[in-house]
């Protein structure tokens, strides 16, 4: 396994869930699409993923980003998403936090930006306040009202959308969207999952649903809704996870109760807060997501060769 010396990251959270972003060090993937790039990542430089991510120099719930040049005209930067496990298509707080670490460099200044990702071109406008609005990838509600039998909870009935993941989406009566009940969340996710993936319920094309998302009633005043996400890797998204409140709105759109104009107001089980809109588009919806990231560190990695866990360890 070949390491570079150093590597350098920024570290930044928004509405609570971390986002690590590459930016020196990492040696650039091959290939002339992202999806090319990060299947080059995955071949060749999967043991960077868990040595960025992983303990000693990180935790499981770390989103990573690494940047590359960009592959469609106008674009400012590729970007590539992976965790504690793998590679994720696009990732909503993910995209805020590298938009606001690219300010934090010195390479962008409040205005539009594009930026490419596997799934497709994504857009962000970074306000003078800081705020960054985000325009994702085109998401739609796959199937609606979904039965599966999960055991040691009972049946559950969601509904399947993608909005740059896969999602499932569903409301189980008696288990309250609290931190005080994670571990309950937990169990209850992780189980749908199990049960989901046992029944070969899947999204469009066979693929697998890797996020499990629950929604439950907010404080109206404070959000329209809370949810929790359970994200491949066994960890829970701290943030409403943007692609989370973007498959979810391509449900409420589909079930007529969203409309263009409309804003939705996403709580998470943190109390992180993303507000929420949509356009309409012939093959679902354009989500566009407005949150805050904040940066915490900047960070130059080290890999001794003589260190035994330089790549990392993860009980996941
Ligand atoms: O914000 O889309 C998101 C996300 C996906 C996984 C963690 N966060």
């Amino acid at each position: 396994m070949k390491f570079p010396d150093s590597i350098v990251i920024v570290d930044s959270h928004t509405e609570g869930e971390p986002t690590r972003v590459v930016v020196e060090g990492w040696p650039a993937p091959a290939g002339s699409d992202m999806a090319a790039r990060r299947d080059d990542m995955r071949s060749s430089w999967d043991h960077l993923r868990t040595a960025v991510i992983h303990e000693p120099r990180g935790h499981d719930a770390i989103v990573g980003a690494l940047l590359t040049e960009p592959v469609t005209p106008g674009a400012l930067a590729g970007v590539i998403f992976f965790n504690n496990v793998g590679y994720l298509g696009m990732c909503g707080h993910g995209l805020i936090g590298v938009v606001r670490t690219l300010q934090h460099l010195g390479r962008l200044a409040p205005g539009d930006v594009t930026l490419d990702t596997t799934v497709g071109v994504v857009a962000a406008e970074l306000h003078d306040d800081g705020r960054v609005t985000i325009r994702n990838v085109v998401s739609h509600c796959h199937a609606r009202d979904v039965a599966v039998d999960v055991p040691g909870v009972g049946r559950v009935i969601g509904d399947i959308a993608w909005g740059g993941n896969w999602f499932f989406i569903a409301h189980v009566a008696g288990v309250p969207i609290e931190l005080t009940n994670l571990d309950e969340l937990m169990r209850v996710t992780r189980a749908i999952q199990e049960a989901i993936d046992a029944a070969g319920i899947t999204g469009a094309d066979g693929e697998r649903i890797d996020h499990i998302e629950l929604t439950g009633s907010a404080l109206p005043a404070v959000a329209d809704a809370r949810n929790f996400v359970l994200c491949p890797g066994a960890e829970y998204d701290r943030s409403p996870c943007g692609t989370g409140t973007s498959a979810k709105m391509a449900v409420l759109h589909a079930r007529g109760q969203l409309k263009p104009g409309s804003t939705w107001r996403q709580e998470s089980v943190t109390g992180g807060l993303f507000e929420g809109w949509i356009e309409e588009h012939p093959d679902g919806v354009t989500p566009y997501i407005r949150a805050r990231a904040h940066v915490t560190a900047e960070t130059v990695l080290r890999f001794d060769p003589a260190d035994p866990f330089r790549a990392g360890f993860s009980s996941k």
